[in-house]
């Protein structure tokens, strides 16, 4: 077999994530009314701000809003996350970013499998939070062994999908019938299962050392727990879910609403409680609840530089530190008005944040500028050729997660806002142990994109190079 034979990994994510929409919208009516609202909201949205229609156009975002979405799954083990990274990899996803997100009370830790490189985001922008359950933080010894225990009994995968991520790993992709079948194989893994593994007491004393626990070790495997649309205008989105009976949570998490969006701000409507049945050791089976699954909506702009995201993190920090007590429901208007004050010193427009170095932007050449090409002299710099309106620059969009939105989002779909401060430290470097892997630092990859950029810039204006500042 030659690799002309192939199907490309970004066609395989494609219709892995396809196929997984589907499958929540059957599983999770609201999911399906929550897409049609986002795509009715996006729809307006473009038809009244048609600036933000032509950036779109030029960066080719608009093309794959409409399949744009991540899923979040968690789980319990080092084999099941080995297992799952290289499962992502037949997908050409990796692990990228890593988030601790104990310091917020969640004992887990996280990455997120995508795809890295802009063209390939471009085919399909599909990611998965995913975080592995910190086991060593379960201070109840019973707890910790019964959990182990139903952990190592369980396997999440089927047989078939394993072998064919080994096929894929031994001989470098699948064909289009391997890949049709690793799609519907690997789909098994997050597929939601009512009938749990545990019986009702072990449930629930799984559920009271901690909710999450419960979600993890209790069920045949990693259920997909939400799938996320992007919207061109949370705000918007947000005010319109209870009408179309879809409550939201009171915050949204994230920065605040501004003229030039910044990182992700994200929201979600609560768990549902579905009915399971649990599996008592005499084989009976026994009618219980369980809530875990969710519906979110999340709404992207640019991705900062370190120097940009250190602004980010202190002005949310310094709202949070004022406001005293965790966002709810009853001091909402507060904290969005200690939000917006505090966010007034980050400019709000891309030229102050591009001069400033707060965010990543990507270049493209004018018409004038390719027309102007055999009269450019060498030393141009990129502010020469920017003031000549000779190269134009877009907002490079952010990719990724944020742990304290995140945190946020895990609270409140696990109903409880417990704070509990976990003692030990995370460590980046186990999660990678259990990973099999290291991750991939994000920043560095949206450096590459500005840099590619600016290389295609110099290229189709016939110059040696171009460079920014920022390194
Ligand atoms: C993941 C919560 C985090 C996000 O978008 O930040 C998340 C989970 O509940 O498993 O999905
Ligand atoms: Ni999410």
């Amino acid at each position: 077999m030659t690799a002309q034979y192939f199907v490309s990994p970004n066609e395989i994510r494609a219709k892995f994530s396809q196929a997984m929409s589907a499958m929540y919208q059957k599983e999770v009516p609201l999911y399906g009314r929550l897409i049609e609202l986002v795509a009715e909201t996006n729809r307006q949205v473009l038809r009244e701000d048609a600036a933000l229609a032509h950036r779109l156009q030029i960066t080719g975002e608009i093309n794959r809003l409409a399949m744009e979405r991540h899923g979040a799954i968690r789980v319990g083990s080092a084999e099941e996350l080995t297992t799952l990274r290289r499962l992502f990899g037949v997908m050409g996803m990796s692990a990228v970013g890593y988030y601790d997100l104990a310091t917020a009370g969640v004992p887990v830790h996280s990455t997120a499998f995508r795809a890295v490189h802009e063209t390939d985001l471009q085919v399909s922008p599909f990611r998965v939070f995913t975080s592995l359950l910190r086991l060593e933080l379960i201070e109840n010894e019973t707890i910790r062994d019964l959990a182990q225990r139903l952990l190592s009994r369980r396997n999440i995968f089927t047989e078939r999908v394993l072998e064919l991520i080994t096929l894929h790993e031994a001989q470098g992709g699948l064909d289009a019938t391997q890949a049709q079948e690793f799609v519907i194989q690997a789909l098994e893994t997050f597929r939601w299962h009512s009938l749990a593994t545990v019986s009702a007491s072990e449930y629930q004393q799984l559920h009271d050392q901690h909710r999450l626990v419960a979600d993890v070790v209790a069920f045949k495997g990693p259920h997909i727990n939400h799938l996320t649309p992007r919207t061109l205008d949370i705000d918007r989105v947000q005010s319109a879910m209870p009408g179309q009976g879809i409550p939201p949570k009171a915050i949204i998490e994230g920065p605040p609403t501004r003229n030039c969006p910044i990182l992700l701000r994200q929201t979600s409507f609560k768990a549902l409680e579905e009915d399971v049945a649990f599996i008592e050791p005499d084989g009976y089976q026994v009618a219980g609840h369980h809530s875990a699954r969710f519906g979110e909506i999340e709404q992207r702009g640019v991705a900062l530089t370190p120097k940009g995201r250190a602004l980010y993190d202190r002005l949310l920090q310094a709202t949070n530190d004022e406001l005293q007590t965790p966002a709810t429901e009853s001091n909402a208007a507060r904290y969005y008005q200690l939000l917006s004050e505090n966010f007034r010193t980050f400019p709000d427009d891309y030229a102050t944040m591009r001069e400033q170095q707060l965010a990543w932007f990507r270049y493209f050449p004018t018409e004038c500028g390719l027309a102007a090409k055999d009269t450019l002299d060498q030393h141009c710099t990129l502010d020469q050729l920017i003031a000549l309106d000779y190269i134009r620059f877009q907002p490079l969009v952010y990719e990724d997660f944020l742990p304290v939105s995140a945190a946020g989002i895990f609270q409140s779909n696990l109903g409880d806002i417990r704070h509990t401060q976990y003692e030990k430290t995370s460590s980046r470097a186990a999660f990678e142990q259990a990973l099999g892997a290291t991750v991939i630092d994000e920043l560095e990859l949206y450096q590459q994109t500005q840099q590619r950029s600016l290389q295609a810039c110099a290229q189709a204006l016939g110059l040696r190079a171009l460079n920014t500042l920022i390194t």
